[in-house]
């Protein structure tokens, strides 16, 4: 792909160099892990293609957008509502943060301890490897964790266009009206952006945009569910990732093909892993585009996973928003509704989510859940432990792994959850 697009990448800004060894890693990295598995429905075909043009058509047809006067919106949290970006006609586009880069240049602004996460971001801007951000009229930082809300700080000395949301901490009426007045100026910024002002008519047709792309995950997800499996977890959650870069209507439709024929798997008793392979639920940290390292561990360690309970997952598209309101006011409440039911761990306390995990378990018929905390990250490390505890009151068990982007402890991990999945057994 490289030639085709240098002059693209190079008027965005990138440099090529860091850019193509990026590319050259994550070709490598899908290659050796996802087009390495047996069996995979059709329709991953399209999120194949997807991938290999992650950094090249999707691009282009952002930079065309532009050409046209759309407005690009990128964002690093699922609380940043894309049906608001969408009435005013702007593409909201998520910024993975799923790879180290630049790591030396990154610890000149965060301190070691800080989670991969954050660092990617940090790494991705200073090593100008990101076609997305660069694209972006605006990017979103919120209020999270604190380790986001410092960084933000740090972050907004490197890009002009930063528009930081804050976020409430407690499920509160108090709550809810900060979270209702941060996404009235969210919409007020984003109709400045783009000169376009919200209506009741292109904020219902937003939300049924985004519902859609949901209600296609629900069903995805939903057939996951099915014993014996259809798709794989890497598939599944590869399904995830692309959801948060792709054209919504274009994903929704494909998305809905895999469906079709994982249905017609289901019809035919199709088997892709052998009767009997312990059934996984992942839990915690969002993994972004490229973070296979987990998933592909479990799945080559014989076990299959059946459904993520995070961001990249359950907890980013389970609720739908109410579309019945006929003004923008009752349709801003319903969104505001929808987005505060987020059971991100940075919410105290947390019960909401300690229950689903428990949910999600019976609903995917999981024999256990692997609970996945980004090292330093300590609302989902600490949040772990409370996890680890209900599930136990109920017998369901669960490993609590802690890990970076780095390979280094791969071996150390598949130790740890073959004997996992062997008490699974
Ligand atoms: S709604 S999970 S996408 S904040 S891993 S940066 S929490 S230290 S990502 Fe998230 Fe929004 Fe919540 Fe979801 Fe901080 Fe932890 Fe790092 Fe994290």
């Amino acid at each position: 792909m490289s030639s085709e697009y240098e002059s693209m990448w190079r008027g965005l800004g990138l440099n090529l160099e860091a850019h193509d060894a990026l590319l050259g890693v994550l070709g490598k990295g899908y290659t050796d892990i996802y087009l390495a598995q047996k069996d995979r429905p059709e329709g991953m075909g399209y999120f194949d293609f997807v991938m290999s043009e992650v950094h090249g058509l999707r691009i282009k047809e952002l930079v065309d957008e532009k050409e046209q006067g759309r407005k690009i919106i990128g964002s690093y949290c699922v609380f940043v509502p894309e049906e608001i970006a969408l009435a005013t006609n702007a593409t909201l586009v998520g910024l993975c943060s799923g790879a180290d880069f630049a790591l030396e240049e990154v610890e000149k602004y965060l301190p070691r301890n800080t989670c991969a996460l954050i660092k990617s971001a940090f790494g991705f801007k200073l090593g100008q490897v990101c076609p997305y951000l660069e694209t972006a009229d605006m990017v979103v930082g919120e209020n999270t964790c604190d380790g986001k809300k410092k960084a933000y700080e740090s972050l907004g000395t490197l890009m002009d266009n930063l528009y930081v949301m804050d976020l409430p901490q407690m499920k509160s009426g108090q709550g809810r009206d900060l979270l209702r007045s941060e996404y009235d100026r969210f919409k007020l910024a984003v109709e400045a952006l783009t000169g376009v002002v919200i209506t009741p008519e292109s904020l219902k047709q937003a939300i049924g945009i985004v519902n859609a792309k949901r209600s296609a995950l629900h069903r995805l997800a939903k057939l996951r569910s099915a014993d014996p499996v259809v798709i794989s977890g890497l598939d599944g959650l590869l399904a995830n990732q692309v959801s948060f870069y792709d054209n919504p209507k274009r994903f929704t439709e494909s998305v809905h093909k895999i469906c079709d024929e994982l249905e017609k798997r289901i019809q035919t008793d199709q088997k892709i892993f052998p009767v009997k392979t312990p059934r996984i639920l992942i839990s915690g940290c969002p993994m972004a585009v490229p973070n296979w390292k987990l998933p592909w561990i479990i799945e080559t360690s014989g076990a299959v996973i059946v459904g993520e309970e995070s961001c990249v997952g359950e907890r980013g598209y389970r609720n739908l928003t109410r579309d019945t309101g006929t003004t923008v006011d009752e349709l801003m409440d319903a969104i505001t509704d929808r987005y505060f039911d987020v059971d991100c761990a940075i919410f105290t306390p947390n019960q909401d989510r300690l229950d689903h995990i428990q949910e999600m378990t019976k609903a995917y018929q999981a024999d256990g859940v692997i609970h996945y905390g980004l090292q330093f990250c300590q609302p989902y490390t600490m949040e772990a432990i409370c996890v680890e505890n209900a599930l136990e009151k109920k017998d369901i068990p669960c490993l609590r792994i802690e890990t970076d982007y780095g390979m280094e402890d791969v071996g150390q991990l598949k130790t740890r959850i073959e004997a996992f999945i062997e008490q699974l057994k």
